[in-house]
């Protein structure tokens, strides 16, 4: 028996998960997976989920791997699954394939696989280890795993900081607080989610597009979702009216204005979403997620202003967060709060950010974390 040392299913897990995170921006609601197979130290085939619907990571590659997969090793990021979706189960092609043994580095909390992938394969002979790299594994696929299990999207909370903590000047000016290469890179984070989320405010203070632009044409829309309850979007607002694949969703209260909502309804790839608003004249943000999550949306960057940012933390609803800190000074106390309203009064009741990583883009530093 060869005895493959420790380092070096590191290493192949490791390279799982690079290969799986080539899907990114192109599978939700599905998870980011990775395969390889080895066999006596060389990759024999290797493959990666690459768009929603698509064939699954295991199953590429045990198609490059072909006969050689017998007696090999698979390392795969998630539990292969053991049902039927829109593709058939993975376990079958595995069994069948004389693969010996399988590492995965986390179990699939989707109910329908959910530690019976596992034992599938284990009662047909294979090995299978469970949990290495579990860490990094359910961090590349957090998504996923919020999703799956429970009933809203992944909220990702995305913010452009003066030093002194402003999101924009007393008159609402906000271009430019971060500078090109952050702005870049909040561009990637478009890319990755399944939709942005802004308030009517930031719609009629910056007429944003809220598309993705990244250099070369690259990257995929997102669904743009705008809160607006009182249905007081211009009909000539960018966002409304530019081309795009994705879909715009105005999130609005149910007293709109019949005129306005009959003439909106006539724009292309708008949809209008009323609910039944809170006492304070809001939408209620839970029950938002609730149906965006049903319309299969796994994740959501929400871009501001300040008191929608507010409303989010306030209710528990964000789960990551990215703050660009630039090196200006606004000055004074009129400027916008990235969360603005009313505050809590002890430091013992702030929120405390967990795992926090610093990037550095030139001068401006992006801090990111967990709630
Ligand atoms: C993927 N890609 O590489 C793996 C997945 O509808 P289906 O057939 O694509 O099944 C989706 C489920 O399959 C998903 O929720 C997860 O439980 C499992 N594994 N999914 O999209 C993959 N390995
Ligand atoms: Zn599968």
């Amino acid at each position: 028996m060869v005895r493959i040392h420790a380092d070096t299913h590191h290493s192949y897990m490791q390279k799982v998960l690079e290969l799986a995170r080539k899907g990114e921006g192109y599978t939700a609601p599905n998870p980011l997976v990775g395969a390889i197979i080895v066999r006596e130290g060389e990759i024999v085939g290797q493959g990666f989920h690459q768009y929603y619907g698509g064939p699954h990571a295991e199953i590429l590659a045990l198609e490059e791997a072909g006969e050689r997969a017998r007696g090999a090793t698979l390392y795969v990021n998630l539990e292969p699954c053991c049902h039927y979706g829109k593709t058939p189960p993975c376990t079958k092609k595995i069994i069948d394939s004389g693969v010996k043994r399988v590492l995965a580095a986390m179990f699939d909390p989707n109910p329908l696989v959910a530690g019976k992938g596992v034992k599938e394969l284990q009662e047909n002979g294979i090995e299978v280890e469970v949990g290495l790299l579990r860490k990094e594994a359910e961090r590349l696929n957090e998504v996923y795993i919020r999703y799956i299990s429970s009933d809203r999207p992944f909220v990702y909370l995305k913010s452009a900081l003066t030093l002194d903590g402003f999101i924009a000047t007393v008159t609402g000016d906000s271009r430019w607080i971060s500078n090109e290469k952050a702005r870049l890179f909040a561009h990637t984070l478009r890319h990755k989610v399944d939709a942005v989320l802004v308030g009517i405010g930031t719609i009629l203070k910056d007429d944003s597009a809220l598309t993705t632009r990244l250099p070369d044409g690259r990257g995929e829309d997102s669904i743009r979702i705008i809160l607006d309850p009182e249905l007081s979007i211009p009909p000539d607002a960018r966002v409304i009216n530019q081309k795009s694949r994705k879909r715009t969703i105005l999130v609005c209260g149910e007293d709109y204005d019949n005129k306005k909502y009959q003439g909106l309804l006539r724009k292309e790839n708008l949809e209008i979403l009323s609910v039944q608003l809170n006492e304070e004249g809001k939408i209620p943000l839970k029950a938002l997620l609730r149906i965006l999550h049903k319309q299969g949306i796994s994740s959501i960057l929400v871009e501001g202003g300040g008191r929608v940012n507010y409303s989010f933390l306030k209710e528990g609803l964000v789960d990551k967060v990215y703050f660009f800190i630039a090196p200006i000074i606004l000055g004074g106390d009129d400027g916008i709060r990235v969360f603005s309203g009313e505050g809590v009064a002890d430091i013992e009741k702030a929120w405390k950010l967990r795992d926090v990583q610093y990037n550095f883009f030139d001068d401006n530093i992006l801090i990111s974390a967990y709630l």
